[in-house]
């Protein structure tokens, strides 16, 4: 068995578009009203993909959901008088932002020596409270071999669950057993606070952690007023290192304390107000990193949005913290730009499962040529653009469906048609 880090990627789906549904998400309520331009954007993300296989990591990928989801409207009663937002929802290709599918527990923390996989029930949103049932069902395609995994119901509805996005794991070596945190909101002001602790205690308890081993923090209530509607807006940990923001938790010295005394190796890497404020953080993603482990000793780099690259305030503390001699080695830029209108930086993209390559069905992990095969069918089905008036129509009805159907041909995935 050789467990390693597998990134899987949401592939960006053909009806990606700008209908500002998620309140307390900054960039999405900015860019409401705007014209999207799938096809670019899948492409922005497989590229991603392609710069991470590059870079020697392994790779993954999900795919996009059924879009329009009709049954939705037609459960909801909907007619053209009904609210815009509605059928929006309905056509909303969210479950790119793959770290919202499922919070993931490694073999090596749970009790029964599987990976555990609770898919998120994600209720605060209209839009993406849809995603589960059909997200369960690819989960369990991919990680259909029960002797190394376990795929979960959802958490009741009671408590909103929002899945990797405020889950991290320390850990010598992901192939070691880790410290699980859960970092959940009471209160967001303005905002709504997603993740709900009720649901992230289910959520240990459910994949068999060692309760000794996990630890529950409460977001920065002022974070989820700034626009970090999730946790990996303001902190992201790989390994020993946890990389945060100083206003990412309620009690921040609380919450270092809490972690070393149950991992004392941690490394903590704080970005403080004075470098980068929270609504520069929040604005340019710098946390919404992907943090990762290079191959044959390369250290960690952190692949950021370029909006990072961009700003005067972050360029210059990552050139300094480059130049010291911290954990993180690398800070590489991509270009996720019509995903971050929406709010969702490289790390919102990803989901992390660290499991044996060799255990996964193979359909979902990504190789060169099968990267090739969907860029093809992306520059082929997906629409150019989408403008708010195009949902609905039946041209886009048709070509969404042609797209899907001819990506799940594409990986060989047509029993999820
Ligand atoms: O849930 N945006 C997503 C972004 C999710 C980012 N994920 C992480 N932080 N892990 C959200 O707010 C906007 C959709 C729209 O407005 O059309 C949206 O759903």
């Amino acid at each position: 068995m050789s467990l390693r880090e597998i990134n899987f990627d949401g592939l960006i789906g053909p009806t990606h578009n700008y209908a500002g549904l998620s309140l307390g998400n900054i960039a999405s309520d900015r860019h409401r009203g705007q014209v999207s331009r799938p096809r670019a954007a899948a492409l922005q993300g497989l590229a991603k993909m392609r710069a991470n296989m590059a870079l020697g990591l392994c790779q993954g990928v999900l795919l996009p959901l059924p879009r329009p989801n009709t049954a939705l409207l037609d459960r909801l009663g909907y007619d053209p008088g009904a609210s815009p937002a509605l059928l929006a929802a309905a056509w909303s290709a969210s479950a790119m932002w793959a770290a919202n599918a499922a919070t993931v527990s490694p073999a090596p923390d749970t009790r029964d020596g599987r990976c555990h996989l609770t898919p998120a029930n994600l209720v605060t949103m209209v839009h993406r409270a849809q995603e589960w049932p059909d997200t369960q069902r690819q989960l369990r395609l991919a990680f259909a071999d029960t002797r190394h995994f376990m795929v979960h119901e959802p958490v009741p509805p009671s408590f909103g669950d929002e899945g990797a996005a405020n889950h991290m794991r320390l850990c010598t070596r992901h192939d070691e057993p880790g410290v699980e945190v859960f970092v959940y909101g009471r209160s967001g002001g303005r905002f709504p606070a997603r993740q709900h602790e009720e649901a992230s205690r289910a959520v240990a308890r459910l994949h068999g952690l060692d309760p000794a081993r996990c630890l529950f923090v409460e977001q920065n209530p002022d974070a989820i007023a700034a626009g970090a509607f999730h946790n990996d807006v303001v902190a992201v940990a790989n390994e020993k290192v946890l990389f945060t923001h100083a206003r990412a938790f309620a009690d921040q010295q609380r919450a270092y304390a809490a972690m070393r005394a149950v991992f004392p190796d941690l490394e903590v890497v704080e970005v403080p107000e004075e470098a980068v404020s929270l609504e520069e953080a929040i604005r340019t993603y710098l946390f919404n990193a992907q943090l990762v482990t290079l191959p044959n000793g390369g250290g960690m780099a952190l692949i950021v949005p370029t909006e990072c690259r961009d700003s005067p305030a972050v360029s210059s503390w990552c050139e300094r913290m480059l130049a010291g001699n911290g954990p993180i080695r690398r800070v590489i830029a991509v270009d996720v730009r019509q995903s971050m209108a929406n709010g969702g930086g490289p790390a919102c993209l990803r989901l992390r499962v660290v499991a044996d390559p060799a255990t996964v069905d193979p359909r979902f992990l990504l190789d060169s040529d099968k990267a090739d095969r969907l860029s093809a069918v992306i520059g082929r089905e997906w629409p150019e653009q989408i403008a708010p008036h195009d949902l609905g129509s039946d041209w886009l009805i048709a070509q969404a469906r042609r797209a899907y159907l001819s990506v799940l041909e594409t990986l060989g995935l047509t029993e999820l048609g």
